[in-house]
């Protein structure tokens, strides 16, 4: 997976990136991650980006031409036109089931906004999908940008290893993690769930369905379409 950040603000991109496991992912070849300076693309004097909105209103907005010449620099650099993400509060609510479909590319752009964002015609002419992180209001695109590729570079093969995989396979998509505890058993007068301690592995399984199932109906979060399998699979275990 190739993803190409289009940016003001390439060394936060590179910086965020750069660590951890999807560092790790960028040096095994797994991911690539390329900052364009939008700044690179100005044809001003002055490298200037942002102009004053037609109209009025306060706040500077980030001109075309940059934006495109950017784009079209990636565009070049592979050959076809790849899904354009653009990170705006204006998006669609990213999810899981989002995370899943931007996966199967093999290339993705990203575009950050900043100021009041972006002249709407080169929104028009390159971008594809338009992706907001959660219902708050953050400074620019670059953070969001981030999450979303953090999100999309997991679901990667090759970027986690087995353990860290493995938390996340079969019938407990669509329900959040249950409890998990280490060393020692007991901690400041809480002691770890005795079911852990039982050897038991199938007790042990449906106890952790069952957290997971609680957690989930106590949020207010995702859809729980898997639950009323998994239910059935607890009072198989009970019998
Ligand atoms: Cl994608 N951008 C900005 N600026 N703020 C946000 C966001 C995106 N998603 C949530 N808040």
């Amino acid at each position: 997976m190739n993803f190409h950040v289009l940016t003001l603000f390439p060394q936060m991109i590179l910086d965020g990136m750069n660590t951890s496991i999807m560092g790790r992912a960028i040096s095994k070849g797994k991911l690539s991650v390329d900052a364009v300076n939008i700044r690179d693309f100005s044809t001003n004097k002055h490298m200037k980006v942002d102009d004053y909105t037609y109209g009025g209103g306060a706040g500077m907005l980030m001109q075309a031409a940059p934006v495109c010449a950017a784009y079209r620099s990636v565009e070049e650099s592979i050959g076809r036109k790849p899904r354009v993400v653009y990170l705006t509060p204006q998006g669609r609510v990213f999810n899981q089931q989002m995370a899943w479909e931007l996966a199967q590319e093999d290339e993705l752009v990203f575009l950050c906004g900043h100021y009041e964002g972006i002249d709407e015609r080169a929104l028009e002419m390159i971008v594809t999908d338009y992706v907001s992180i959660g219902d708050y209001v953050l400074t620019g695109g670059e953070l969001p940008a981030m999450v979303v590729m953090d999100a999309v570079a997991r679901l990667v093969p090759g970027v986690l290893n087995n353990d860290e995989s493995a938390q996340f396979e079969s019938f407990h998509d669509n329900l959040l993690e249950y409890p998990q505890y280490t060393r020692p058993e007991e901690f400041e007068g809480r002691k770890v769930p005795p079911v852990l301690l039982c050897g038991d592995h199938a007790k042990v399984e449906a106890w952790r369905l069952e957290q997971s199932i609680e957690r989930t109906k106590s949020s207010d979060r995702i859809c729980t379409k898997s639950t009323d399998r998994n239910i059935r699979k607890i009072q198989q275990v009970r019998k």
